[in-house]
């Protein structure tokens, strides 16, 4: 099984600033943690990480392309804005996990609102970098 695992903007930043809402894990270490759980349950992971709205879309693309069984996608704050990738997820009609490490439910209205969500199989929200591990088992769960 092979499963992309896309991050939006910013979220390079782990573990550089605002560890009280992110924690201190680094965006590489997030990576390990990743692929080493996927390892363990034998899922082949692809990672990537973009500032850019279209370059997220091309991967969302690439993965379909590609053959990929899910997405996890953790769109950062184009998870609020954006429907290029709610449309690039529609069309590709891959199963997607939606994450986010923070609980966007006890933060700004603004962070409430979801594109992301109306295409969604699950959404994990709040469980921090545990997430991304459940978003796994997901689809090792539904295999
Ligand atoms: O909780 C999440 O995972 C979010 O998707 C993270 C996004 C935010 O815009 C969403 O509302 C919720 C922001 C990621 C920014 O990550 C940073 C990490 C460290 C320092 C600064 C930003």
């Amino acid at each position: 099984m092979k499963i992309y695992v896309l991050n939006g903007p910013n979220l390079n930043m782990l573990g550089v600033r605002e560890p009280d809402i992110y924690g201190k894990t680094t965006y590489t270490e997030l990576c390990e943690i990743i692929r080493s759980y996927a390892k363990e349950n034998g899922v082949e992971v692809e990672l990537y990480q973009s500032n850019h709205e279209g370059a997220l879309v091309d991967k969302i693309q690439d993965a379909y392309f590609n053959g990929a069984d899910g997405l996890i996608i953790n769109p950062g704050a184009y998870t609020h804005t954006s429907i290029a990738i709610l449309d690039a997820i529609k069309s590709t009609s891959l199963p997607t996990v939606e994450v986010h490490i923070s609980n966007v439910y006890e933060r700004e209205d603004f962070r409430h609102i979801s594109y992301v969500a109306l295409v969604a199989k699950e959404r994990i929200i709040g469980h921090g970098f545990d997430g991304y591990k459940e978003a796994l088992d997901y689809f090792t769960d539904n295999k």
